[in-house]
């Protein structure tokens, strides 16, 4: 017998050019939604777009059962969408209580507090915090539970009143995603041949990155479900609904490198490839690139974050620019690999030197593999909790103090600004991006296509090394044709899950 019902919500998040991210499943929702299904309470998951959120409100509000109900937020627009949805939920059934959980409120619960009608921050790991919580508010709780570890709220005084944290969990395989939660269809990626999913193997990460959530989040303490655990559960998706690939969204799934090998051989024996995986390039060699091409992976992405060794180091990156040019040299020999390569510009204490160190080192990226590799060359902006944060805010950096500053806390809308960086240098530092993204040629296109982009990628070199950025029509073709490529992807899974019937339709 359910002992009342948790609701709980992700609003999707722009994301590249703007289009709201609807593919990836909402595995925090899944994973903590399931734990409280497992033990008891009714869960009602809704992962919705930005339009659905007042009839979302209004569904939550009305339900006679509604014991509370939890959004999932990272740091950016989504902490301004939970905001606009507890606040809606809040109107209209004054009494709700509301919870906020994922990284942002994890890692700023009294700011998150402040806004006025957030009853309850769940810090770090949510699974364990939201039984208690829900066993206490089914209980007729009506006192604040100080002695639930992984809680902030504010007492009768209007004060922080935070419990200890709630220690990690060692063996994630007590966790799991609860598909039954949502329509499973709905994150069947259409992939080269057939089906992916997105799946998470791991929490955490060993690396102390210092622009990276990861050390305040997870304590470099990396976890992970058993290779069994993972091999089980995809295999399960398989049977269901025929997945043949899937794309690991840990944060470092190479951490162990026997276990990920173990793991991909094992998947690869069920006919699941990994055809993309994310790893850290200081992880490369040439014995690990000869397994991984054997197994199938056709992608690889990292963050090689600068060229620049004086920012490599004040990071923490834990390599330096000879290693990015070595393993460069060592993926060019694997001309049908692709690489997806991010960096980030413009740290409080870079200058243009720094700046130019990191474009002259993606151009010698290209030059070790030629139209293969796809930049992302991001403005640094300071996350929450990292171990950068004081350095920026000595720089006169502020974090947004209301729901909508966080809307326009977002790096990949191109309007962040920063102190240190003038509108000029943010202004040149996009285009820097745009013109590194014209450098890579998708082997795959036709080659009618791929002959003009060839061009302009030998024309975008031949600019950045020259800073020539003037009249960037390269980058303003090359943005156009992502834009209507990314839209009519979405529209596709947006038809394809209304003709299976799923309940709530992605954008
Ligand atoms: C998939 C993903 C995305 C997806 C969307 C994901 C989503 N949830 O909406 C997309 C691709 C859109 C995306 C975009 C971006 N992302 Co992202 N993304 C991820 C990724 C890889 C997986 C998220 C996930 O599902 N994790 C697994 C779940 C289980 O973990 P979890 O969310 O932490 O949930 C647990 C707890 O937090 C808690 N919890 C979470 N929600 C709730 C809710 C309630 C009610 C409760 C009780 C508990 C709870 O319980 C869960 C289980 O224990 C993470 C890295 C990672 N591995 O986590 C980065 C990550 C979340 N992304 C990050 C960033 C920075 C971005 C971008 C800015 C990156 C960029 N430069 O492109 C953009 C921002 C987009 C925007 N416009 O705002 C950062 C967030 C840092 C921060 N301070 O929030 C992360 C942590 C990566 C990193 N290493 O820095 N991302
Ligand atoms: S940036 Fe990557 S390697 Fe560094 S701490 Fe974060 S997840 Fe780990």
């Amino acid at each position: 017998m359910a002992r009342g019902t948790v609701h709980l919500v992700l609003v999707g998040a722009p994301y590249r050019h703007g289009v709201e991210q609807m593919e990836r499943p909402p595995s925090a929702l899944l994973y903590v939604g399931g734990f409280l299904r497992r033990h008891g309470f009714g869960v009602a998951v809704h992962h919705i777009a930005q339009r659905q959120m007042p009839e979302t409100a209004r569904a939550i509000a009305t339900d006679p059962d509604l014991l509370w109900v939890g959004l999932s937020a990272m740091t950016g627009t989504q902490v301004t969408r939970s905001a606009e949805l507890s606040r809606a939920v809040k109107a209209l059934r004054p009494g709700a209580t509301v919870v906020w959980g994922g990284v942002h409120p994890s890692l700023m619960p009294a700011e998150c507090l402040a806004f006025g009608y957030v009853d309850y921050v769940v810090i770090g790991e949510g699974e364990r915090t939201a039984l208690d919580l829900s066993a206490h508010l089914a209980a007729g709780g009506r006192r604040k539970p100080a002695d639930i570890p992984g809680l902030a709220y504010l007492d009768g005084d209007g004060r922080l009143h935070r419990t200890p944290d709630r220690p990690l969990e060692r063996n994630l395989d007590d966790f799991r995603q609860d598909w039954s939660l949502v329509d499973a269809r709905r994150y069947l990626v259409p992939y080269a041949d057939g089906r992916g999913v997105y799946f998470i193997s791991s929490r955490g990460c060993p690396h102390d990155c210092a622009f990276c959530y990861n050390l305040a989040f997870n304590h470099r303490r990396w976890r992970t479900h058993s290779v069994d655990f993972v091999v089980d559960e995809l295999a399960a998706l398989k049977a269901a609904h025929g997945i043949k690939y899937v794309v690991f969204d840990d944060d470092n799934f190479f951490a162990n490198r026997s276990r990920a090998l173990e793991l991909l051989r094992r998947l690869k024996a069920l006919e699941i490839t990994v055809t993309w995986l994310e790893l850290r390039i200081d992880y490369i060699t040439a014995e690990l690139m000869a397994e991984l091409s054997g197994l199938g992976v056709g992608s690889v992405f990292f963050g090689w974050e600068s060229g620049s060794d004086r920012t490599l180091s004040r990071i923490s990156k834990g390599f330096g620019r000879d290693i990015i040019v070595e393993k460069m040299a060592l993926l060019g020999s694997y001309p049908q690999l692709l690489v997806d390569a991010s960096a980030i510009v413009g740290f409080p204490w870079e200058t243009e030197a720094d700046v130019s160190a990191t474009v002259a080192t993606a151009l010698e990226m290209f030059r070790r593999k030629p139209f293969g590799v796809n930049f992302n060359l991001g403005l640094y902006v300071p996350y929450p909790g990292t171990p950068l944060v004081p350095e920026a805010l000595a720089s006169g950096f502020r974090f947004p103090t209301d729901p909508e500053g966080w809307e326009r806390f977002d790096i990949l809308s191109g309007e962040m600004r920063v102190p240190w960086l003038t509108l000029e240098q943010i202004r040149r530092y996009h285009l820097l991006d745009r013109f590194a993204k014209v450098l890579y040629v998708p082997g795959k296109a036709p080659l009618p296509l791929r002959l003009p982009a060839y061009a302009a990628a030998l024309l975008a070199y031949a600019r950045l090394h020259q800073g020539v950025l003037g009249l960037a029509v390269e980058p303003w073709l090359r943005a156009r044709a992502e834009r209507f490529w990314l839209e009519r992807r979405q529209r596709r899974l947006a038809q394809r899950s209304s003709t299976d019937g799923s309940r709530v339709s992605p954008t």
